[in-house]
């Protein structure tokens, strides 16, 4: 089954704003913020509430970048996570249960202690690039197969 997520990068000037996530999928690793796209919700609003909920910042105007479909060998269900991204938004960053953020350089993003994908795809949305792709995982969260395209649109 296809589950909905949302991933969120939050961009300001020469600075990316990432979470350390503190607890479940992923923990252990800078990621930007979201989460699962609740019944009723549309996935706008999903990014939205995960935002202002995991570090406290309201975002004004958010713009969707991407879709990458992650698998995981063994596993049935495959996650699809819109990615988005936001330039506009206001509030001083709080640690969260779930994140601790912190502001990057963009040129020090810690890709090392990111997720595997981030170092393909994150480099096109700080270019101004839209894509589409599918990365499939196996032991120790590392990637087995993957592809990636840039898209003019998405959907
Ligand atoms: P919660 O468990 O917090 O939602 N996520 C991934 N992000 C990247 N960059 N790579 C992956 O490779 C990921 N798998 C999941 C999506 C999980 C959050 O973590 C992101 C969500 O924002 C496998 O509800």
């Amino acid at each position: 089954m296809t589950k909905q997520y949302t991933l969120c990068m939050l961009v300001k000037g020469k600075n990316i704003l990432l979470g350390m996530k503190k607890i479940g999928l992923g923990a252990g690793r800078w990621n930007g913020f979201g989460g699962k796209v609740e019944i009723g919700e549309t996935i706008e609003d999903a990014v939205k509430r995960e935002v202002y909920e995991e570090v406290g910042v309201t975002t004004h105007e958010i713009e969707q970048i991407g879709i990458l479909e992650f698998s995981f060998e063994g596993q049935e269900d495959v996650m699809e996570a819109h990615i988005y991204k936001s330039q506009d938004f206001t509030g001083e960053p709080k640690e969260s249960n779930e994140m601790r953020p912190k502001w990057f350089d963009l040129h020090a993003i810690p890709y090392s202690e990111m997720w595997q994908d981030d170092i393909f795809w994150l480099p096109l949305l700080l270019a101004g690039k839209k894509f589409t792709g599918k990365f499939h995982f196996g032991e120790n969260d590392t990637i087995l197969e993957h592809e990636l395209n840039e898209a003019q649109e998405i959907k």
